[in-house]
Parts: C-alpha cells; sequence; structure tokens
C-alpha cells in the first residue's frame, strides 16, 4: 500500500471515489476505507499504524462538518497527509474547510479544495510526492499532465 485514503462517513463515499480512481489511474496502491476522529477515534490510530507499517508514503482524509479527521490523522504521523474538505451540510463545506485547513503551527495538512476536485487533486498531489522516489509514477503523471493539456487544446480547437 503507497496511500492510505480514509473518509469520515460511508456517506463520503460518492465523492471519495473519484480520489480511488485517480490513484488506480496512476498505478498507485491504495487502500480506501472509513474512519471517523470522532465516532471510531480508535480505529483511526489502528489504521494510521497500519499504514505505517504497510509503508503508505501519504495518508488522504475526506471529511465533512466539522473536519477533524486530517488534523487526527496528522497528530499521530509524520507521513504527510492530505486533507479533502467535503460538502455535506448546510454550511457548504466551507465548515469542513476551515476544520481541516487551520491546523497549528508544527501539525501540517496539505488542503486540497472542497469537494471532488478536490479529492481528485489530492490524488494528484499524493502522486507527485511519491513521484520523487518512483520514476514510474512520475512518467505516468507526465504522460497525466500531456493528455490533459492535449484534451484542453482539442476543446479549444473545436470552438475556435
Ligand atoms: C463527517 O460527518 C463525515 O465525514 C461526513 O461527511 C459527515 C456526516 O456523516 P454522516 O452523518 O452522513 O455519517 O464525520
Amino acid at each position: 500500500m503507497k496511500v492510505l485514503v480514509l473518509m469520515g462517513s460511508e456517506t463520503d463515499l460518492q465523492v471519495m471515489e473519484a480520489c480511488k480512481e485517480t490513484l488506480d489511474s496512476l498505478g498507485i496502491p491504495a487502500r480506501m476505507t472509513v474512519a471517523s476522529a470522532h465516532r471510531t477515534p480508535e480505529r483511526v490510530t489502528e489504521l494510521v499504524r497500519e499504514a505505517e507499517r504497510k509503508g503508505a508514503q501519504v495518508i488522504i482524509c475526506g471529511a465533512g462538518m466539522a473536519a477533524h479527521l486530517a488534523g487526527a490523522v496528522a497528530a499521530q504521523t509524520i507521513l504527510p497527509v492530505i486533507g479533502v474538505p467535503l460538502s455535506n451540510s448546510p454550511l457548504s463545506g466551507i465548515d469542513s474547510l476551515l476544520s481541516t485547513v487551520q491546523m497549528p503551527p508544527g501539525v501540517p495538512v496539505a488542503t486540497v479544495s472542497i469537494g471532488k476536485a478536490g479529492a481528485r487533486n489530492a490524488a494528484v498531489l499524493a502522486a507527485q510526492i511519491i513521484s520523487r522516489s518512483d520514476r514510474e509514477v512520475l512518467r505516468r503523471l507526465r504522460a497525466f499532465r500531456k493528455r490533459q493539456s492535449a484534451e484542453v487544446q482539442k476543446r479549444a480547437e473545436r470552438i475556435g
């Protein structure tokens, strides 16, 4: 396992699937599961320990509302932690964005944008971290960027 992907609830799955799909498309072995900072704190700790034992290089955490999952994970490891704020609340994700991003000095969470775009970017950022020591992932990331640019170019040509 290179990446552990946690989400606070099974209701986050629909959005966080975009993260797993992107990791899969970049050929990065990942485990995705549910663990809640508030409802199952011991499970969070067990999963973090297991990820460290199994050689994970990055942990991605998606959570909504008072989204403390990424911070709670970051408090227990020196692996880089990426937080994905989710928007399934009356405050449309502003609550989770602030809960995820506003970490005290010394315990960072690399926070991406709210929702599905953030879920995808968390996977790409994890791949970029891994690519510093994995030339195959670096090659796949370069190919991904090329494809992305080519698609935009193709659409631009259709428009004019
Ligand atoms: C957070 O609370 C979860 O990440 C989820 O986004 C939100 C609501 O959870 P459910 O009540 O839908 O299980 O911890």
